[in-house]
């Protein structure tokens, strides 16, 4: 294997470290990149205990002298861009910043390695929220796009601009079209993490009912630890293309909170409709789950469900965890932090 020195962004993130660890397991080295915080932020390299193996380099995405001179410094062999602001929900209150960083930022990227070197392999994490108002089901590499945040939209731009300099400066340029994946990582303003960190609390009498906004979205949710080996397998691949990755499943968020109390024995019954729906607690009659449109979107992606066939076909990818696996580990590893006394970070 001639690629040796992986650049990571994001490496602050969910992904940024179970990506790491596998890089590392590889043979990789691995330089992690993150911006300048008021503190550092490693408690997930840590949980991981990887802290110590990660070199670790200073990265704005907003900043493009910062960039080229982080490629000229380190000298990766591949850079894969991970960083992000991720978060749907905040890319309506800050699109402008949301544009910025995640399609300037990877075009930044693009030019920084064009100008430094073009042999650099790069990823670029894409995402299955460009497909939005779905055109088809399931999705696939070639479903048209329909971005329906301002976040998902940002990201189409990224995405065809590694396209674009693949085809127009034969750039190792490849691109993940990744649906949802979650792990015990994930950050607690997602749904999945938001739901099996409060229940966590809940169970142990530490928190009220959990609110949340549409419990009828459905996602193809998978398990992150998966789905970096797939970004790997990509950027390892003799053609630089771009890939799909999902389970071909695709669950509510209703369905996720009935996994999560199950995996921490809370049984609950529901009743109502829409904004009056509600989840009550077998046990203690009490509400367990409520819901406030105060977390709906002005625009939501109802339904996500992927067709990863091509990843299976030309990469041999296959998520390897199924949804109860995944549910259970998330809620029993909050339960546990609960336990330690450990806080919910
Ligand atoms: P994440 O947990 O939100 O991590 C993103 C990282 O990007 C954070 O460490 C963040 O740093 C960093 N970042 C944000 N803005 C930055 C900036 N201006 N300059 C430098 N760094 C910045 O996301 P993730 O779940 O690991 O996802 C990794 C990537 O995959 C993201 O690009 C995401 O959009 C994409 N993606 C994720 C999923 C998924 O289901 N997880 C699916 C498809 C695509 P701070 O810690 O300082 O905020
Ligand atoms: O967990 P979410 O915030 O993830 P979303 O919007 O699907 O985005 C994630 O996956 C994308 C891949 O498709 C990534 F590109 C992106 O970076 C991110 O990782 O919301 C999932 C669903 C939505 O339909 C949302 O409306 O859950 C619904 N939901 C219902 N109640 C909620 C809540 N979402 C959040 N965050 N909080 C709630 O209370």
């Amino acid at each position: 294997m001639s690629i040796k020195r992986a650049l990571i962004t994001g490496i602050g993130g969910q992904d940024g470290p179970y990506l790491a660890q596998h890089l590392l397991s590889k043979g990789y080295e691995v330089f992690g990149a993150a911006r300048r915080g008021s503190s550092t932020n490693d408690w997930r390299l840590r949980e991981l205990g990887i802290a110590d193996q990660v070199r670790y380099a200073e990265i704005e995405l907003l900043e493009f002298s910062n960039i080229l001179s982080l490629m000229q410094e380190v000298k990766p062999d591949i850079v894969f861009n991970l960083a992000a602001q991720s978060f749907v929900a905040s890319s309506f209150a800050q699109p402008i910043y949301t544009a910025d960083a995640d399609a300037l930022g990877p075009l930044r990227l693009l030019e920084a390695i064009r100008s430094a070197d073009p042999k650099i392999r790069f990823y670029q994490a894409s995402t299955s929220e460009m497909f939005g108002k779905v055109r088809e089901t399931p999705q696939k590499e070639t479903t048209p796009f329909h971005p329906r945040s301002p976040y998902g939209v940002a990201k189409l731009f990224a995405h065809s601009a590694v396209v674009n300099y693949r085809e127009s400066y034969d750039m190792r340029a490849t691109s993940g079209i990744l649906f949802n994946h979650e792990s015990p990582l994930r950050g607690r303003e997602f749904v999945t993490r938001k739901i099996t960190s409060h229940l966590a609390l809940y169970k142990r009498g530490q928190a009220g009912a959990l609110t949340l906004g549409n419990l009828s979205a459905q996602r193809d949710w998978g398990h992150a630890r998966d789905y970096v080996k797939g970004m790997v397998m990509m950027t390892e691949a003799q053609i630089s293309d771009s890939y799909v990755l999902a389970t071909g499943k695709t669950r509510t968020v209703r369905d996720f909170v009935n996994a999560a109390a199950a995996a921490l024995d809370i049984v609950l019954d529901w009743n109502g409709e829409a904004e009056a729906e509600k989840a009550v607690d077998r046990a203690t009659g009490k509400v367990a789950v409520e819901v406030s449109p105060k977390f709906y979107r002005p625009a939501e992606v109802d339904m996500l469900l992927g067709d990863a066939s091509k990843a299976r076909r030309e990469l041999g990818w296959e998520p390897e965890t199924p949804f109860e696996k995944l549910v259970e580990e998330m809620a029993h590893a909050d339960l546990s932090r609960v336990d330690r006394g450990l806080p919910l970070l």
